[in-house]
């Protein structure tokens, strides 16, 4: 690890040691060590052609419901193969080390569930989750509906079954987003990670926090749009850089 890194990180657990209240915001790329493609990795196979802003919207599930249902039962194989990587697992312990810390993700993954963390803000849904597309019914999803070339189809309106996540053009879940704004409004310190900060109104939350005087750190393997107004910036894998982090607090108290 050279040296600017190793500063930013003593520098990161300084600021955290000093914390009460913290909240994170994570992207897919906390998930990338795990072997979940991040959403600018290109799409693979049928879906090459396709970018996941047409996939991930009403239009696209209208246009071509089974090439989009494929899609996300490709994307739901791959969480479930999925373990939870270091980083999954020190924003876990980082609970243990604050008075209050609220992890607000833009996954629909369950991989921050996984590693331990409680009450996770899924902004933008849940990969595992299926409702009705027409009158919200609630699906669960039977095995071969896995492989099923059609969405399956509601019990109650015969609409099509869709997974549980907010598409592009579609508003956040009230509370869950009402929640994250004061977490952000309210905290000492805003951490991100993983997230190239191009999505809205997700993008916004370190910049309200900024603004109510807390410290911003960003965590990403490359600039991103957070780096450009970061108090503390860490350029590395958040599986590496935040297990460091954590490493670098001081014991935790009583
Ligand atoms: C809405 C679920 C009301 C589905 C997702 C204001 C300005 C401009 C546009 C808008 C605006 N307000 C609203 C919009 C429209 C739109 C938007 O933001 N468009 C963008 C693209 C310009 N927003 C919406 O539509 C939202 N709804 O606003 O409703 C409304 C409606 C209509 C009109 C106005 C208002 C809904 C947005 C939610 C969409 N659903 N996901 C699914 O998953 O299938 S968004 C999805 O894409 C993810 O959830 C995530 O949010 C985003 C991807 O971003 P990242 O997670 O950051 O991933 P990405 O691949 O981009 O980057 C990975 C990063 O990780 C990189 O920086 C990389 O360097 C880094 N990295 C990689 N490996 C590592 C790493 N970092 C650390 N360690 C590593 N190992
Ligand atoms: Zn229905």
């Amino acid at each position: 690890m050279n040296e600017v890194l190793q500063h930013a990180i003593a520098q990161a657990a300084a600021v955290l040691a000093g914390a009460s209240r913290v909240a994170v915001l994570t992207g897919a790329g906390v998930s990338a060590e795990s072997g979940v493609a991040t959403f600018r990795d290109a799409q693979t196979g049928l879906w090459s052609h396709f970018d996941a802003q047409q996939l991930a919207s009403q239009a696209g599930f209208s246009a071509d419901p089974g090439l989009v249902w494929g899609w996300y039962m490709h994307r739901l194989a791959m969480v479930e193969a999925a373990q939870p990587n270091p980083g999954h697992r020190a924003l876990a312990a980082l609970a243990g080390h604050v008075q209050t810390l609220t992890l607000i993700t833009q996954n629909v993954d369950d991989l921050h569930e996984r590693a331990g963390s409680q009450r996770v803000l899924h902004l933008h849904g849940h990969i595992g989750r299926f409702h009705c597309n027409e009158c919200g019914a609630s699906y669960y999803l039977r095995p071969e509906d896995r492989q099923a070339s059609l969405p399956p189809v509601c019990h109650l309106c015969n609409g099509y079954v869709r997974p549980g996540v907010v598409w592009f053009g579609e508003m956040l879940p009230d509370r869950i987003l009402d929640e994250a704004w004061q977490a952000a409004e309210r905290c000492d310190v805003f951490l991100v990670a993983g997230t190239s900060g191009v999505v809205y109104p997700a993008a916004q939350l370190p910049v309200v926090a900024q603004r109510h005087g807390a410290c911003v750190i960003d965590v990403n393997t490359e600039p991103s749009l957070q780096s450009e107004y970061a108090d503390i910036v860490l350029l590395g894998p958040s599986g590496e850089t935040l297990p460091a982090v954590l490493a670098a607090l001081p014991a935790q108290s009583g």
